[in-house]
């Protein structure tokens, strides 16, 4: 899989090299570039944003470095081969099953806008050269899209193959069932007076299984009973 990240700061990416994600990067299992949308500004200035029209506090990016940006990146590249994801606040939810959907394309741009967002017709002409996603990574505002695309990047290359060492680690885990994860545990036996489960220590593998279902539900009951399917009503509706 081949990401590219167009953004005004371009040093946020850093951190892409270390962990699991540097290592892939460096195995060729994903390649990653960083581009400075500066890059495809003419002026001294190096201009990226401008008044919005209507009025209205704050900047708006300006269209056309944006379209070079995505001219050059996208180059011949057949429209159905890329996606181009725009984080914003604005966005459909980002959630495991779209990491799941985009770990499968061979081509992920990500466009990172800053200030009071894109000129809206940047996504409209991206649509014409490539599948558009407008992504969100929650209810809250970030000041641009460059942490929410690392976030994004992170729960992506995670799912690619070939970057998570053993495949079996990704299967057990939040959100991949539909439900939040069991508890877990490791050595010493007794840590400050807390003792790790009982049955952990038993051998039992139906057992061990059983439990961390029921941790799991009532977990997810407790904090995030929204994933849950609705409850089945208590009796069956009478019929006339
Ligand atoms: Cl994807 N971008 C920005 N700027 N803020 C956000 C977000 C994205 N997701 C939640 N807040």
């Amino acid at each position: 899989m081949r990401i590219d990240i167009v953004t005004i700061f371009p040093e946020f990416f850093g951190v892409l090299d270390v962990s699991l994600l540097g290592k892939a990067r460096r195995d060729g299992v994903l390649e990653l570039g960083v581009h400075d949308l500066r890059d495809w500004t003419h002026d001294r200035h190096r201009t990226v944003d401008d008044t919005p029209y209507g009025g209205g506090a704050g900047m708006v990016m300006k269209p056309e470095p944006w379209g070079e940006a995505l001219d050059a990146l996208l180059g011949e590249t057949d429209a159905t081969d890329a996606v181009v994801v725009f984080p914003s606040p604005a966005g459909v939810p980002f959630t495991q099953s779209l990491a799941r959907e985009l770990a499968a394309e061979p081509r992920i741009i990500f466009a990172c806008g800053r200030y009071e967002g894109i000129d809206a017709r940047v996504a409209d002409y991206a649509a014409t050269r490539a599948r558009v996603l407008e992504v969100s990574l929650g209810d809250y505002v970030l000041n641009g899209g460059e942490v929410a695309a690392m976030a994004m990047i992170e729960a992506i290359g995670r799912l690619v193959p070939g970057v998570v060492g053993n495949p079996e680690s990704l299967v057990e885990e939040s959100h991949e069932s539909g439900l939040l994860e069991h508890p877990s545990y490791t050595k010493p036996q007794v840590w400050r007076d807390r003792e790790v489960p009982e049955v952990l220590r038993s051998g039992n593998h139906a057992l061990v299984a059983a439990w961390r279902h029921e941790q799991s539900l009532e977990r997810t009951r407790r904090v995030r009973p929204d994933l849950l399917p609705p409850e089945a009503p208590a009796e069956a509706p009478r019929t006339r």
